[in-house]
C-alpha cells in the first residue's frame, strides 16, 4: 500500500496573524548558533564565525572543571571537610567579559540521592548552588565542595555537579547545562596516587560532549606529572564494578574493506568488543589513543547493549596492570534511543521534565511546530511532485528531513538535560507504559483531552493550540498497536533479517511515510486528535517518539546492507546530485541529495526555482548545543542526514571525514552484519 494517509483534519484552522507576530518573537529569542573550537589531539583550532545575514551567532561558554585542582580523576572524592576545585573557560577567546555560571547538583526533585553543596572560595557559607564568574583570559576560577556524611555515596560517580549558563540574555540560553562531572561523596579520603592519568574523551578537555552510543569514540590517556615520574605506566582500561552502563574498549577503530555488487569498496569502520585493554601510558606526557563505545552483544539471551540509565553512571576505570592500584575513574553515559515501553521511571521524568522545560518557554518549542507545519504547508524540503503536494507529502527528502528535524527538538532538549535522548515508541506493539498518566497520556474514550496526572510536567502543556494535547486514538491503547502490520521489521525484514519488501531506498520510504507512519498518525488521532495534522501534530508530544521510531526502521533498514551509510551511493539516497536548474523530473527542490533543506537553508520570500514561495524562516541556520558543536551542519541537506552513528566531533574516526551525527538506538548494532 503506497497511498499517503496522513489526512488533514476537518477542524484544521491557521492563524496567520498569530504566526505573524510570533515569528518575530521566535526570531530573536531562537536565531542563536555558533561555531566555536573544535579540539583535535594535539592543537586546538578555531573554525572562524561565519557571520551569517539574518542570523546571531551565539557562544556557549565551554567549561573544564578539575576536582581538587588536578587533571586526574584519582583524586575525585569529596568529604565532610572542603574540597578545592576550579573551573575555567576553554573557548575564552569568544568572550569580552567574564562568564557568570551555577554549579549544582544534578538530581532531580523528585529522585533525591547523594549529593554534595558548593562554595564560591570568597563567599563564607556552602548551599545548593554556588555563582562563579569565569574569567575571561581562560583562568581558573576556584569553588570548594563538601560532602554529606549523613549522604555519602553508593557508587563511584553517583554525585553529578553540573554548571549551567547565568548571563542574564538571551533568555532561551540560560540554564543550559555547560558541563557535568562524576565525582563521589566518601567518608574517608583515599590515599594518594603517584602516577597521575588524565583521561580525555573525544579530544576535548570539557565533558559536554562525553557521551557515547555504539560507535568508537575517539579517546586518549596521559601521564600528567611526567616531569617527576618519567618512566612509562602499564595500565588497564574497564569498567568499574559498578557500572550500569557498559563499555567496550579498542585500540584502534577498525577497519574492513567490504565488496559489495554496487559498490566497490566500501570501507567500514566497527565498534569496540574489548572488556578491557592493556595499554603503556608514555613516560614523556605523550598520549596514547585509544576507542571507547557501549557493549553490544550480538548473539544469544542478552543481546544487545547495555545503556546507562543516568548521567555519568558507565565509569572507566584505569588500573595498574600489576598491582591493580586505580589510577582514576571517569564517568560517561551511554546514550542511547530508546523504547519508549521499556523505560525507567526516572528516564521517562527527565525526557518528560526536559520537554516540559522547553514547553515553559512556549517561544523556544514554538518552531517545530511552525518548521513542521511551513514545511508540509509550503511544500518544501519534504514534498514530491510540486504543484499537487498540498495533499502529497511523500518525497525522497521525508526521511532525512525529519532526522534532521529530530535532532533539532533533541538537542535542544539536551540543551536543558544532556542526559536525555529522544525515545522511540514502537507503534507496531501495544505501548501500555506509554499510554499512561505518567507519561504521554492516555485517549478516554468521550473526550479528546488526553488524561494524565498531575503530578506529569506534561500537565501544564501549553501551545498556540491551546492547553494539553488532543488524541482520538479509535484502538485501544492499552492493549493493541495502531499500524495494521503486526511486526513492522518483519514486515520491512523477514525472520532471517533479509528486506522483502523495501528492496531500494525508494520503495522503503514510502512504505514508512505512507503506510507504516501515516497509520500511526492516523489512528492515534482518528478525527479529533492533534496528531493527524501536519499543521499541528508536533504540538502533541508523542510525535517525536513517533516519528524516532520511523527514523530507527530507517536506521534498520540501513543497517541491512553494505553502502546504505554512504550518501554517494544509489543503495543509500535516491535522486543523487542536485536540483536541476531547468528543473526536470519529479523531486522537488530540497530533495536531492545535495540540496540544503528547507528551513535550515535560510531561504525565504520569492524563490525561483519550481517553488516561488519559500516561507519566512526564522529558524535558520541549524542552532548548535554546547555537546553537539559541529554535529549538525548549520544548512544541512539529505547527505548529511544519511549516516547518523558517529559524532562528527570524532575527527580520527574512519578513512573519511567523519559524517555522522552521533545518535544511536539501542536494538541496532553499530557495525552491519557483513554476511546479509
Ligand atoms: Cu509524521
Amino acid at each position: 500500500l503506497m497511498g499517503f494517509l496522513f489526512v488533514q483534519s476537518s477542524i484544521t484552522t491557521k492563524d496567520y496573524n498569530m504566526k505573524t507576530s510570533t515569528n518575530l518573537f521566535v526570531k530573536r529569542i531562537l536565531s542563536y548558533a555558533f561555531l566555536v573550537a573544535v579540539c583535535s589531539v594535539c592543537s586546538c583550532s578555531t573554525v572562524p564565525v561565519t557571520d551569517e545575514p539574518g542570523a546571531d551567532f551565539r557562544d556557549y561558554p565551554l567549561v573544564e572543571v578539575e576536582i581538587n585542582n588536578t587533571a586526574t580523576t584519582a583524586d575525585d572524592y569529596v568529604y565532610t571537610t572542603a574540597v578545592p576545585c576550579r573551573a575555567r573557560l576553554i573557548n575564552n577567546a569568544t568572550f569580552t567579559s567574564p562568564v557568570p555560571v551555577r554549579i549544582r547538583n544534578y538530581n532531580l526533585p523528585t529522585y533525591p540521592g547523594p549529593a554534595v553543596t558548593f562554595r564560591a572560595t570568597s563567599a563564607a557559607a556552602f548551599a545548593a548552588n554556588a555563582q562563579l564568574d569565569l574569567p575571561i583570559d581562560g583562568s581558573w576560577a576556584s569553588f570548594d565542595i563538601i560532602g554529606d556524611a549523613s549522604n555519602v555515596s553508593v557508587r563511584d560517580k553517583d554525585v553529578v555537579i553540573e554548571i549551567i549558563e547565568n548571563r542574564s540574555a538571551p533568555a532561551a540560553g540560560k540554564n543550559v547545562v555547560l558541563t557535568r562531572k562524576g565525582l563521589m561523596v566518601t567518608n574517608a579520603p583515599l590515599p594518594a596516587v603517584t602516577p597521575q592519568i588524565e583521561l580525555v574523551m573525544n579530544g576535548s578537555h570539557y565533558e559536554i560532549d562525553d557521551y557515547v552510543t555504539l560507535s568508537p569514540v575517539y579517546c586518549y590517556l596521559r601521564l600528567v606529572n611526567h616531569e617527576s615520574i618519567s618512566t612509562p605506566v602499564n595500565v588497564r582500561l574497564g569498567n568499574y564494578s559498578g557500572s550500569v552502563g557498559i563499555l567496550r574498549f579498542a585500540t584502534e577503530a577498525l577497519i574492513a574493506p567490504t565488496p559489495h555488487s554496487t559498490v566497490s569498496a566500501v570501507t567500514v569502520y566497527k565498534t569496540p568488543t574489548n572488556s578491557t585493554l592493556d595499554l603503556t601510558v608514555p613516560g614523556d606526557g605523550s598520549i596514547v589513543p585509544f576507542y571507547v563505545s557501549g557493549e553490544y552483544v550480538s548473539t544469544g539471551a542478552s543481546q544487545g547493549p547495555t545503556p546507562s540509565v543516568k548521567d555519568k553512571d558507565a565509569v572507566i576505570e584505569v588500573i595498574d596492570q600489576s598491582t591493580s592500584a586505580v589510577y582514576g575513574r571517569w564517568g560517561t553515559m551511554v546514550r542511547l534511543r530508546k523504547n519508549a515501553n521499556t523505560l525507567q521511571a526516572e528516564e521517562r521524568d527527565r525526557y518528560l521534565n526536559a520537554l516540559s522545560i522547553l514547553n515553559a518557554s512556549f517561544g523556544a518549542f514554538e518552531p517545530f511546530i511552525n518548521i513542521h507545519d511551513e514545511a508540509a504547508e509550503y511544500n518544501h524540503s519534504f514534498c514530491l511532485n510540486p504543484p499537487v503536494c498540498s495533499s502529497n507529502r511523500q518525497s525522497p527528502s521525508f526521511l532525512p528531513w525529519h532526522r534532521i528535524f529530530l535532532l533539532r527538538i533533541e538537542q535542544d532538549l539536551q540543551a536543558i538535560d544532556p542526559s536525555v535522548a529522544i525515545p522511540y515508541w514502537r507503534y507496531d506493539e501495544p505501548a501500555p507504559n506509554v499510554f499512561h498518566r505518567d507519561f504521554m497520556g492516555r485517549y478516554v474514550g468521550g473526550s479528546t483531552v488526553t488524561d494524565i496526572s498531575s503530578s506529569n510536567p506534561l500537565f501544564s502543556w501549553y501551545t498556540g493550540t491551546g492547553p494539553d494535547f488532543r488524541r482520538s486514538s479509535n484502538y485501544d491503547d492499552q492493549l493493541e498497536s495502531p499500524t495494521i502490520m503486526t511486526d513492522i521489521d518483519h514486515y520491512i525484514f523477514n525472520n532471517s533479517g533479509t528486506i522483502v519488501n523495501a528492496v531500494n531506498f525508494n520503495l522503503l520510504r514510502q512504505i514508512l511515510e505512507g503506510t507504516s507512519h501515516g497509520e500511526a498518525h492516523n489512528n492515534t488521532g482518528a478525527n479529533a486528535g492533534w496528531i493527524v495534522d501536519f499543521d499541528r501534530s508536533p504540538t502533541d508530544p508523542l510525535f517525536y517518539m513517533l516519528h524516532a521510531n520511523v527514523d530507527r526502521i530507517w536506521a534498520k533498514w540501513q543497517s541491512r546492507a553494505v553502502g546504505r551509510y554512504e550518501p554517494e551511493y544509489n543503495v543509500a539516497y535516491t535522486p543523487q546530485s542536485s536540483f536541476p536548474s531547468p528543473p526536470t523530473g519529479t523531486a522537488h527542490i530540497g530533495s536531492y541529495l545535495l540540496d540544503e533543506m528547507w528551513p535550515w537553508n535560510e531561504q525565504h520570500g520569492g524563490g525561483t526555482l519550481t517553488i516561488t514561495d519559500w516561507p519566512l524562516t526564522s529558524y535558520a541556520p541549524f542552532p548548535i548545543t554546547p555537546g553537539n558543536v559541529l554535529v549538525v551542519p548549520i544548512r544541512p541537506r539529505p547527505f548529511d542526514a544519511i549516516d547518523y552513528r558517529n559524532s562528527r566531533l570524532n575527527h580520527d574516526v574512519g578513512p573519511f571525514i567523519n559524517r555522522g551525527l552521533g545518535y544511536h538506538y539501542d536494538d541496532e548494532i553499530f557495525a552491519f552484519n557483513t554476511a546479509l
